[in-house]
């Protein structure tokens, strides 16, 4: 780990022991294309959002009772995934400013769809956006922040001499300082993903009526910590939130890529990448455990996510990870701009115990 560097590892003792007190209130699946429709016939509420990546038709759920959010990701496998977050009890619809919204007992969905428009500073843009949804889950009742997906065109290209990532970074930051000082020990888990085709700046989000606890992980200086080498305002989330509901856990975890303290390593080498970011996500569930937030092994994650620059390494990646995750259900391969040019790829996932 590179000398002089803090790492912030958060660990709230008194919040591990606040059970929520309601069932946990959604999950993540993914269903092939072709079975969507029988599967949204066997649930017992439509789910809060149905989420397509790829270029293809959006799916068919009404949107009188379900988000529809559609990501400019081109998938890599095989057979169509559509991401699924279900719903435990009723949903309803609401909105605010640009935000689209779902919402049940215990969390609350919410989507962002715009044109992206490259002539404008993504600070500016990210800024506005975030300040309107600390608003909107400020006045629903649902104000902490669970996990955050972030997806726009051009994540690597410096108009004006900054990087858009850097400037998207920068925009975030100021919103959630403006929210609050102490805002590093309340972040999300959150994902940031450039897209290689379209033209849409999209932000989804989960939020709820009760926190949860913020995981760092050791072997990382936390993305908030980032010297400014990595941009003007550090990146703001952490690499994982882990909930505690009435009968079950769960732990969102981040994009995580081949990071070790705050630089990338294996620089051109997509194999080891892959093997560090394995190891960063085997070390956060360790630490997890250690410290009594979560009981996730690498073996429990769902909702497996692969981001992958370049098309050619999708068959290696995907027959290590294909063997590596065996229980958690097919995973979702999509081509994509990593927030680091020498980052080659991310996986997130989602652990889920009932
Ligand atoms: C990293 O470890 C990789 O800016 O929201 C991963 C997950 C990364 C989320 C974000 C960035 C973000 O720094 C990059």
């Amino acid at each position: 780990m590179p000398a002089n560097t803090t790492n912030v590892a958060v660990s709230n003792a008194s919040l591990a022991k606040n059970r929520q007190e309601i069932a946990t209130p959604t999950t993540v699946t993914y269903v092939y294309r072709d079975e969507l429709d029988n599967y949204l016939r066997q649930l017992p509420h439509p789910p809060l959002a149905v989420i397509q990546f790829g270029d293809g038709d959006a799916p068919t759920v009404s949107a009188k009772t379900s988000l529809n959010i559609q990501v400019e990701l081109t998938q890599l496998g095989p057979r169509e995934i559509v991401e699924i977050w279900t719903s435990a009890s009723p949903v309803q619809m609401a909105g605010h400013e640009d935000w689209r919204i779902a919402k049940n007992d215990g969390v609350l969905l919410a989507a962002l769809e715009l044109e992206d428009h490259p002539d404008r500073s993504l600070e500016e843009t990210a800024q506005r956006h975030y300040e309107h949804l600390f608003e909107l889950i400020q006045n629903e009742g649902y104000p902490h922040l669970l996990r955050m997906w972030n997806y726009f065109p051009a994540m690597n290209e410096e108009p004006g001499g900054l990087e858009r990532y850097k400037q998207f970074c920068h925009g975030r930051h100021r919103a959630f300082a403006k929210r609050d000082s102490h805002f590093e020990y309340t972040l999300p888990a959150a994902s940031a993903i450039g897209t290689q085709s379209g033209h849409k700046f999209v932000i989804y989000f989960l939020a709820a009526r009760q926190g949860g606890m913020q995981v760092e992980n050791p072997r990382q200086v936390s993305a908030f910590c980032y010297p400014p080498q990595y941009g003007p305002s550090s990146p703001s989330f952490s690499r994982g939130l882990a909930m505690k509901w009435q009968n079950g856990e769960q732990l969102f975890l981040s994009g995580t890529a081949s990071v070790v303290g705050y630089e990338t390593v294996h620089l051109n080498d997509m194999a080891r990448q892959l093997e560090e970011t394995l190891t960063n996500i085997e070390t956060l569930c360790s630490f997890a455990a250690t410290s009594n937030m979560s009981t996730a092994t690498i073996d429990d994650f769902t909702g497996i996510k692969v981001y992958i620059r370049h098309r050619e390494h999708f068959g290696h990646i995907s027959s290590v990870l294909n063997q590596r995750f065996r229980n958690g259900g097919p995973i979702l391969y999509v081509l994509g701009d990593i927030c680091r040019a020498d980052l080659l790829l991310e996986i997130e996932g989602v652990f889920n115990l009932q």
